[in-house]
């Protein structure tokens, strides 16, 4: 008998299924990695600590310029959203934050919002503005740009709406501000690169000085799109710039998928980390441009390799190394949920892994300039299959063994069709 509430009871009953083959499972990787002078133990506690935050742009079906499809049972409001994530969350353990754009997610009942949310043991993580899109009666059009748009009346409209993001995520119990800005020109001399990007930083030092002082500000770079001759923040080096510029509570966000082909992304982190202003992620994975699908669904090996970076960094200590990690990712052909679940299992490998490289034997390679040896001791870890340790992780909080079977049988989703009538208009666009 299907429970579309997916609560523990649920949950408990489903894992009953699987709790045998996990044990089993689990005592064989035990015993593989105790040959390794690895305890298991000690790995599923560091899982159990790991977080990331689902977007809640990503519990709706997302669209491209061409179309979008939307699936059954949509979220319509802020509050359905937050149930989404909410179920996500009860069956991962993992992502009690939620990430809000504004104004997708504006209410105006903040308080109430903020109740709904932690009834649920969720939380506000970073704020998302805003001034990519024009909002009905808005004044100034952000068509050709915003913080660095060249009339001051635009760049001022777009400075005021991240000042209230971050006025709404106080009310929410946010402590992130994530600015991302679309500014950019299509054509060669359309845009003056310095002018503009004089713009915009002086437009973040006046929504850096509006932050309360336990507030981050995350600066977020992306090589193209929607324009596609220049960007202003167009890559790690502009982004580092400009939160160099801020002062220390600005850092920068790595969107996996804000980069060309083939560019060395783990390298640009473990940059970033070694200056101090790696803020935090949007993880996602693409082919070819900012195509936002399911994190280590398409390159699971660079997911490894950024986290390789990532635990090296907090296993060694860095000072102030506190990044935010979050999904950002446009779910357009799957049941959101499932992508979400998927996703956060696959940054939780990618974590998990990377506490299995022998750091002394992978630093003594490199001292030894020993290339296959380096090689070796990364592979090894990545070809370490964890599930049995990440799902132990996840039943020991009073999660799902199985997220997506748990799912289904659920029928959570049917459930939420019935609830929630289909949307008719599904305009283009990615949400
Ligand atoms: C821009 C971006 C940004 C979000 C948006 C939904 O491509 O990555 O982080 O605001 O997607
Ligand atoms: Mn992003």
């Amino acid at each position: 008998m299907a429970n579309a509430l997916v609560d523990a009871e649920w949950i408990e009953r489903e894992n009953r299924k699987g709790k045998a083959a996990l044990d089993e499972d689990f005592d064989a990787l035990g015993r593989q990695l105790a040959r390794r002078a690895i305890d298991i133990e000690a790995i599923v506690e560091r899982v159990r600590g790991f977080a990331v935050a689902v977007p809640s742009w990503g519990v709706g079906t997302g669209g491209t310029r061409f179309a979008r499809f939307p699936g059954p049972g949509e979220p319509r409001t802020v509050f359905e959203k937050i149930d989404d994530c909410a179920t996500v969350f009860r069956l991962m353990r993992s992502t009690p934050g939620v990430s809000l754009h504004i104004p997708w997610d504006k209410t105006d009942s903040p308080g109430e919002l903020r109740a709904f949310v932690r009834a649920r043991g969720l939380h506000v993580d970073a704020m998302n503005s805003n001034t990519f899109q024009d909002q009905p009666g808005q004044v100034h059009s952000y068509k050709f740009g915003s913080l660095s748009h060249p009339d001051p009346a635009v760049r001022h409209q777009a400075i005021e709406h991240n000042i209230e993001c971050i006025r709404i995520g106080v009310a929410l119990g946010s402590r992130a501000l994530s600015v991302w800005i679309g500014d950019g020109g299509n054509f060669p001399g359309q845009m003056p690169f310095r002018q503009s990007l004089e713009r915009y930083l002086e437009s973040l030092r006046a929504i850096y000085d509006a932050l309360p002082d336990d507030w981050r500000v995350f600066v977020e770079h992306k090589l193209y799109e929607p324009a596609f001759y220049s960007t202003v923040n167009n890559d790690w080096g502009t982004s580092y710039y400009v939160a160099s510029e801020l002062g220390p509570k600005a850092l920068c966000l790595v969107d996996l998928g804000h980069h060309a082909p083939n560019v060395n992304i783990e390298m640009i982190v473990s940059r970033l980390i070694q200056v101090g202003k790696l803020g935090g992620f949007h993880f996602n994975d693409s082919m070819y441009g900012d195509d936002d699908l399911d994190a280590g669904s398409i390159k699971p090996f660079q997911l490894f390799l950024v986290f390789n970076e990532l635990v090296d960094a907090e296993l060694s200590g860095t000072s102030g190394f506190a990044p935010a990690y979050m999904l950002d990712q446009s779910h357009n052909v799957t049941d959101p949920l499932e992508s979400l679940m998927m996703s956060v299992a696959e940054v939780t490998r990618a974590y998990a892994q990377a506490h299995l490289v022998d750091r002394h034997e992978l630093a003594d390679a490199q001292q030894r300039c020993d290339a296959i040896g380096a090689l070796a001791c990364l592979k090894r870890a990545f070809h370490t299959d964890v599930s049995p340790l990440v799902a132990m992780a996840r039943f020991r909080d009073g999660g799902a063994i199985d997220p997506i079977a748990t799912y289904r049988a659920s029928g959570y989703r049917e459930q939420k069709t019935r609830e929630r009538p289909a949307q008719t208009s599904a305009a283009a666009g990615i949400v």
